[in-house]
């Protein structure tokens, strides 16, 4: 066990919440329909072009390319000022102490995030240097469930992908981390994380140690 590498929203920040938020307005104000709390499942660690297109899907909405992008944008606009009302105060559970056992038990650090707003999120929030490597939406081509992003992150810290273990919120982004052939630890519900390897509510009271006796034995 050499290297972690966490997932942003909904492992370090609760950012899945905005981006709901967010898209709901959208989709409220501009397109005529609501979108549930749990339809917002299906988007986390999806891309924010094909969440557009998941949700105009849903809603039985076409519409033409210049529109797509103008209500991405608009979209990454609303999402923007939500996050920017983050505080470090807004960092989940037990991440700052895993994160700093991480460091000192040796083990590398990367965040493996599609979102194209995971460094300056990771800066305002004051933990970006806790980081050895960051991959995110600007260094990649395929979202979650594709594994390039943790791939890309094993490559950048020269770790071998089987001693890698990924933190994960999203269905998709735990079946990504198993397509690279890594070691998944998932954040939330056991019911809904089935495929990883075991499932946390959070971070807090857990140490580096103990998950290498359950992962590594
Ligand atoms: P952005 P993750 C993902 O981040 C989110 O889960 C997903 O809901 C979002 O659409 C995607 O980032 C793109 O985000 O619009 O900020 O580029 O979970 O991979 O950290
Ligand atoms: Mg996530």
């Amino acid at each position: 066990m050499q290297a972690f590498l966490f997932d942003l929203d909904g492992v370090i920040v609760d950012t899945a919440h905005f981006h709901y938020q967010a898209w709901r307005r959208l989709a409220n104000e501009k397109l005529g329909f609501d979108i549930s709390e749990e339809f917002n499942e299906s988007l986390k660690g999806i891309s924010r072009t094909e969440s557009l297109d998941r949700i105009l899907a849903h809603g039985g909405v076409s519409l033409d390319d210049v529109t797509k992008e103008a209500y991405a944008t608009l979209k990454n606009q609303w999402y923007v000022e939500l996050v920017n009302q983050m505080t470090p105060a807004d960092i989940l559970p037990g991440i700052i102490e895993f994160l700093a056992q991480t460091r000192a038990d040796g083990i590398k650090i990367a965040l493996g995030s599609v979102s194209k707003n995971a460094k300056p999120i990771l800066e305002h929030i004051g933990i970006l240097s806790a980081f050895d490597a960051i991959i995110d939406g600007t260094k990649i081509s395929k979202g979650k469930p594709d594994p390039e992003v943790f791939l890309k992150g094993a490559e950048e810290l020269g770790i071998s992908p089987s001693e890698c273990v990924v933190f994960e919120d999203a269905v998709a982004g735990i079946e990504a981390g198993l397509r690279a052939g890594m070691k998944t630890v998932g954040i939330g519900q056991a019911e809904v994380l089935t495929k990883a390897d075991i499932v946390r509510s959070d971070l807090n009271n857990f140490t580096p140690n103990e998950l290498k006796n359950i992962l590594f034995p």
